[in-house]
Formats: structure tokens, C-alpha cells, sequence
């Protein structure tokens, strides 16, 4: 059902037929817990008792916790990678890796990047001289031109957060370890999750999430997580885990692992139902261009065919008229909430250029096609027909007649 799906729409990348039973599994064995708790208990313990100094598994609970610990594994586990971490935000995640570095190193972004990150570069990292560019992507060649001798991270997004551009993440890898193997190229797959895309098969050296979004799923816990293979930046990230202390709580990873029981069914329905909802909105007379990759539509279609196994439930779209319309269509919503955030089971909307991406330069904004008629949708678990009637009735009412 689900592979059938996915070759429908024409994704080339084989769906991993195990990925259920790895989140169902890894990392779960009740042969760990002395009570054999076929769910794995939360261990709200600050401090674990030593036997003698030094000699125990977990010593403090920021350096370590078991069931973050098991939920790091079964994260791993779900990218094919050998280690995971995670943090107490997806910008968390963000700010450990980004803390590696040292004044007068160099990030090289794409140009298209959630608000929050973007805002992080430009306010935070600056101030430790820690110098950033956004380029966009759509040329490699002239993305990995800009890449300099001071260069320490690639930085990518794909799909991208407002406006779904795709990059060529394979040949982006390839021409970036070309010029240097020590660049670590990060890939934000917080849109995705590894389910539908896999960053460390396209070449990618980390694949950070906003733990936040899909892969909890219910909109009830912030944080951040990421995924690699290599032991030294493992072991790096570690010890920056710890010394920073952006750690999640035991009761958020309790949350996490449970909700990554299910995440490869709800992937399934949020692709199926933004898909729906995306054919619907191409056809609306008030709309003027919808933009979600597994649609021929996009221009980066073939991209995200080549390079995924299918697609999330994110989409944006263009309407023809302005901001006003825009407030008015978001306040008609029924179904669909009004609000920041997207990945959970129920539908959200929002104006990128007033809410999540107002901290991008205005001129920035512009360039990047986030105008004030354009609106970002989050299609959840909700039954299709009835997003589709909430969506109808709303861009009917946008406009005073
Ligand atoms: O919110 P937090 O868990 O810190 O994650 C930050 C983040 C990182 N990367 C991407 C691609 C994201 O979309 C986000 C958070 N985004 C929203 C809150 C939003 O509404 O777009």
C-alpha cells in the first residue's frame, strides 16, 4: 500500500520496507530494565548512585539519561547511522553543532532557511565572528564557488521552509567534499524526516531534525535531534551535548520514542493528504501558483523524484490578491488552526512573511518569493474531504464581495 502509493506520485527511492519494525524496535529491548517493561520506563533521576567513584553507566542527568539514551539509538537507527543526539529544540541542535566552530570560521547556508535559523546566523553566530553566507542552491557550481578557504559547515534545507525549493543534494556533497573532506555538510530534514529521505546516503555528514515537528508528530514537545556516522564529530557533539546542557527532558524523549512508533503510517497520510489538498488548490480560481514538490507543477519536481521515497504534508501556495486577503482567509479557517509550527496531526496555516520568516530581512524576503500572499500550509491527519471543504469555504470568504 505504501510503496504503491509512493511509485504513483513516481518517487524512485525505495521506502525502507523495514523502517517500521526499526522504530518499533531499536533500541527498546526490555532485557535492559531489571522489570523487563515492555515500554520503556521514564527516568526522572537528576543523579545515579556509584558504586565507587566514576564507576557507573550514568552519572548526572544532563551528561546521560536511559531513555534518552534508548531514544537516541532508535533515531540513529532510523537514519542507518551509527550515532544520535539529541537536544532540547531543533535551534538547539543547531547551536551545539554551530558551537564547534571557532571565530573567523565560515558557514555557507542556502539562501531559503527556516526564520530561526536564519536569525541565528545573522544575530548570534556574528557576534562570536563566526562569519555566514546564504546562496542559493539551485546551481551547485555556483553554490560550491561560494565556499572559501574558512569554510567549516555547508548548511542545507531541502525541501525548503516557506517556499519548498529542492536542491541537488547529491551533486551539492560531492562538489563540497571535492574542494575540501573536512567541510561538514549539515542536511535539515526536518520537512521529510528519514522516512522519506535519507541525508547520509545523499552524501551528507549530519542530518539535524526539529525533533518538534514529524517526528513527534503532536504538537506537544519541542526538540531537536541529529543523526551521523562519523566517531569523532560524534564524540565532539557529545562532549558540546553535555558542556552546553541542551538536553530535552526524560519526559519529552518518553513522548518522542512513542510517537516514532507510528511516524512511517503518518508520514503515509500526511503525504496522501497534502497531495490531495495541493491538486485542490491548483485548480481554485483565487489561488496563482502552488508550490509542493510532488506535484509536475513544481519546478523541482524531478529533484525530489530522484532524491526521495515521497513527500510530507507541507505545502505553500500563492493566492492572487494581498496581505488583507491573506489575514481574512487565515481567520476563516475552521479546521485548519492559525497558527506557527507544522508536522503535528492537525492542520495549521500561516503568513511566513508575518509569523515564522519575519525575521528575514525584508529585502531578503522579497527575493526569496515570501510575499504577503503567500501562505503556508501544514495538512495533518484530519480527514481529507473535510480539509479540502475548509479550504474552499475560507479562499470564498478571503475576498469582500
Ligand atoms: O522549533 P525548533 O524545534 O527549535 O526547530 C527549529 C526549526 C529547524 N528547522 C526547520 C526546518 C524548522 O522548520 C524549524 C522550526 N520551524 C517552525 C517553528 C515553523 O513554523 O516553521
Amino acid at each position: 500500500m505504501a510503496a504503491a502509493d509512493n511509485r504513483a506520485v513516481g518517487f524512485k527511492r525505495e521506502i525502507d520496507p523495514h523502517f517500521g519494525t526499526k522504530a518499533g524496535h531499536i533500541g527498546q529491548e526490555p532485557e535492559q530494565w531489571s522489570s523487563m517493561d515492555a515500554v520503556p520506563p521514564i527516568s526522572v533521576a537528576t543523579t545515579f548512585k556509584q558504586l565507587a567513584p566514576t564507576e557507573t553507566k550514568y552519572e548526572y542527568g544532563r551528561s546521560g539519561n536511559p531513555g534518552r539514551d534508548l531514544l537516541e539509538r532508535c533515531l540513529a537507527g532510523l537514519d542507518d547511522a551509527k550515532y544520535g543526539l539529541c537536544f532540547s529544540s531543533g535551534l538547539g541542535a543547531l547551536t551545539a553543532i554551530v558551537s564547534i566552530l571557532k571565530s573567523g570560521d565560515h558557514v555557507l547556508c542556502v539562501d531559503d532557511l527556516y526564520g530561526g535559523c536564519n536569525r541565528f546566523f545573522r544575530h548570534i553566530a556574528s557576534r562570536f565572528q563566526i562569519e555566514s553566507s546564504f546562496i542559493n542552491a539551485e546551481d551547485p557550481e555556483k553554490f560550491a564557488e561560494a565556499i572559501k578557504p574558512n569554510t567549516k559547515i555547508v548548511w542545507l534545507e531541502s525541501p525548503t521552509n516557506p517556499t519548498l525549493r529542492v536542491w541537488d543534494v547529491e551533486t551539492i556533497c560531492k562538489l563540497t567534499k571535492s574542494k575540501s573532506k573536512d567541510i561538514i555538510i549539515v542536511l535539515d530534514n526536518t520537512f521529510l524526516t528519514p522516512y522519506f529521505q535519507k541525508p547520509l546516503e545523499l552524501g551528507c555528514d549530519i542530518a539535524l531534525y526539529s525533533v518538534t515537528k514529524y517526528l513527534n508528530g503532536h504538537s506537544d514537545v519541542i526538540m531537536g535531534s541529529i543523526a551521523l556516522n562519523d566517531q569523532k564529530l560524534y564524540e565532539q557533539l557529545l562532549f558540546t551535548q553535555n558542556s552546553t546542557g541542551i538536553v530535552p527532558s526524560p519526559i519529552d524523549c518518553f513522548l518522542v520514542n512513542r510517537s516514532l512508533k507510528t511516524l512511517h503510517i503518518r508520514m503515509e497520510e500526511h503525504m496522501r493528504n497534502g497531495l490531495a489538498v495541493g491538486r485542490f488548490l491548483e485548480k481554485h480560481p483565487n489561488i496563482e501558483k502552488v508550490l509542493h514538490p510532488g506535484l509536475p507543477s513544481h519546478p523541482h519536481h524531478q529533484l525530489a523524484l530522484n532524491q526521495w521515497s515521497g513527500c510530507s504534508g507541507v505545502l505553500s501556495f500563492y493566492h492572487k490578491y494581498g496581505l488583507k486577503e491573506s489575514k481574512k482567509f487565515l481567520q476563516s479557517l475552521k479546521v485548519f488552526m492559525l497558527a506557527e509550527s507544522l508536522g503535528g496531526h492537525e492542520s495549521l496555516a500561516e503568513i511566513p512573511s508575518l509569523m515564522t520568516h519575519a525575521s528575514v530581512p525584508a529585502g531578503d524576503r522579497v527575493k526569496l518569493g515570501i510575499t504577503d500572499n503567500l501562505i503556508r500550509l501544514s495538512v495533518g491527519l484530519e480527514s481529507a474531504n473535510d480539509l479540502i471543504e475548509d479550504l474552499d469555504q475560507a479562499l470564498k470568504n478571503m475576498k469582500d464581495r
